[in-house]
């Protein structure tokens, strides 16, 4: 089969296909296995030596899934959501990779995945109609490109004076290695206190001698609860997927909570109504939590009375005032993504856990020994960067990516990332980008928003195949449009009163604007209604 280019799936130049996929996470296997049951000749990229993406780097001790189970996995096969058994309320990262191994394996994917292979360059030929990949390991060409390359897959190091001169190992959590680190009896550094440290604090602090947390930003975050998985519960799950999932998709973050969500403001409920409702979700556990009134992102007064909420809480769980108040964070809750934790704020009880407030004096300079703040060296023997990643726009950015005319996408989004749907470019035909800024991605179940963005790609393949349609490419204007579209959809919200990765905050020098597009079912429901008004917005030729 082929699309309409000459090139088949049988063709004898084996660097020339119609579809190249770079990366081979849960977005890129998803993508090779559906463009291959619609006869597609489609290969994917992918630099590391196997497949998970996320969950195939971030091994940090505690590594977790905030969203539960029953909802972060495949819902294109029903047979897959019967055979395969979750066994915790969130996931641990071990048992994801499991998962994506088992689906590689199920569905035969490793056969067409390249391995070990780095995109170095990507140019669009405008003779020739294809993209034309450099590699490390060779050249491919093809008239489409999926990047399913992540939101999440640059790290960030910051740049600390010294850095280099530290004696003992450094790690990052989005780059841990894979025979894991024993940190017993050493006194270990985490710099970060976002979702991953979250995580990685209470763990890393059980195993090791003394453990020093250097903290820019205090954050708020909310039990988790985890807990084995009730057998009755995956029984019900696996019984009733089908309308489930429906559920999740009608949801605004693509996934169903374990309460009802409440629409009405929290700043209109009486103290005690607004006490008991608060303290329910608490002990549930998990983003319920925020669901708990409709207005906790859109309305200062009643974020700041849910705040308040989690910063008495952590007075009440950290034993020293002091500690206490070095933790307790003072900004809009939810504006950063929300973390789910197990034990953080417990942790800090611990006489062998220490916290260093670097908010107004930043980190002077990594020594031999340590870690400098304000002249104080604070020793330690290994030190965990915890400090996140060059969001949604980084692994693009790096890849090095010109179209039409030999326009750098870097220039294209110079002040920020400009994208239609999230899904296309203008002057990039035929690249499509998963869960690309501008789309809901970050602020919905990842595997959900996946699925749409490929089936949505899929269909569109399809039709320009049935066409003879050669290049599909956003129109300037669209594009345009639906910029300004997702910026105003974030200015009614409190998205952008806070220095998160969503803006681009944590990297310095990057323009910021605020990227991902809240809403999945609304964002759904456009892209349908552009891909049945014979995509509209985008030119085709
Ligand atoms: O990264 P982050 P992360 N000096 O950017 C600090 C997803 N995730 O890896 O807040 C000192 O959130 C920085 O401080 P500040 C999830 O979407 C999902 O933790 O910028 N500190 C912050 O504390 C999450 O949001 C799961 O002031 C510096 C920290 O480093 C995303 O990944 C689990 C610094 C970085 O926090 C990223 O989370 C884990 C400096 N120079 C992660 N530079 C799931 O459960 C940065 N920091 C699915």
């Amino acid at each position: 089969m082929s699309t309409g280019d000459g090139v088949s799936s049988n063709g004898h130049e084996p660097s020339v296909h119609d579809v190249v996929v770079v990366g081979a996470g849960f977005a890129g296997m998803y993508t090779l296995y559906t463009l291959r049951g619609l006869g597609f000749d489609a290969v994917v990229v992918e630099r590391a030596d196997d497949v998970g993406g996320t969950w195939y780097w971030n091994r940090y001790p505690g590594a977790r899934c905030d969203v539960e189970s029953m909802q972060y996995s495949y819902s294109f096969d029903p047979a897959l959501e019967q055979e395969w058994e979750w066994s915790e309320r969130y996931s641990g990262q071990p048992e994801i990779l499991r998962y994506a191994n088992h689906v590689a394996d199920r569905y035969d994917l490793r056969r067409d995945i390249h391995f070990e292979t780095t995109v170095q360059r990507v140019d669009w030929d405008e003779d020739a109609c294809r993209w034309v990949l450099q590699t490390d390991r060779g050249t491919y060409r093809a008239r489409f490109v999926v990047m399913a390359t992540g939101c999440l897959s640059t790290t960030n190091v910051p740049r600390f004076d010294g850095a280099e001169t530290f004696a003992g190992p450094t790690f990052h959590t989005g780059n841990w290695p894979h025979e894991g680190v024993d940190f017993s009896g050493l006194s270990v550094g985490v710099i970060g206190t976002g979702s991953s440290a979250v995580q990685a604090i209470p763990v890393i602090a059980a195993e090791c001698r003394e453990l020093t947390v250097f903290q820019r930003t205090p954050n708020y975050t909310v039990p988790a609860r985890n807990q084995p998985l009730d057998p009755d519960e995956q029984a019900h799950w696996k019984q009733n997927y089908r309308e489930l999932r429906a559920e999740m998709f009608a949801q605004r973050a693509a996934m169903v909570q374990r309460l009802p969500d409440i629409e009405d403001a929290a700043k209109d409920l009486g103290e005690q109504e607004f006490n008991e409702r608060m303290e329910e979700r608490w002990e549930v556990g998990g983003f319920t939590f925020y669901r708990a009134f409709g207005d906790v992102v859109l309305d200062a007064e009643s974020n700041e009375r849910v705040a308040q909420f989690v910063r008495d809480k952590i007075g009440e769980v950290v034993d020293d005032p002091e500690m206490a108040a070095k933790l307790t964070p003072h900004n809009t809750i939810a504006c950063k993504r929300p973390c789910l934790d197990t034990n953080y704020y417990e942790t800090f009880n611990q006489p062998h856990v220490h916290l260093v407030d670097v908010s107004a004096t930043p980190i002077e300079r990594i020594s031999p020994a340590g870690v400098v703040v304000d002249g104080t060296e604070y020793p330690v023997d290994a030190i965990v960067y915890a400090t996140g990643f060059d969001a949604m726009t980084g692994t693009l950015l790096r890849m090095n990516i010109t179209g039409r005319g030999g326009v750098r996408l870097a220039d294209h989004w110079d002040a920020g990332p400009r994208t239609y749907l999230g899904l296309g470019v203008a002057g990039f035909p035929n690249m499509f980008t998963v869960s690309g800024p501008g789309s809901p991605s970050v602020l919905s179940n990842m595997i959900p928003s996946i699925e749409q963005h490929v089936d949505w790609i899929a269909r569109c393949l399809v039709d320009l195949r049935e066409r003879s349609t050669t290049t599909i490419e956003a129109e300037p204007d669209a594009e345009a449009y639906w910029v300004d579209h997702v910026n105003a959809v974030a200015d009614l919200t409190l998205y952008p009163t806070c220095n998160s990765w969503y803006l681009g905050a944590n990297i310095p020098g990057k323009t910021r604007v605020f990227m991902p597009l809240p809403g999945f079912p609304p964002y759904v429901e456009i892209c349908e209604d552009v891909a049945s008004d014979n995509y509209r917005g985008f030119a085709l030729a």
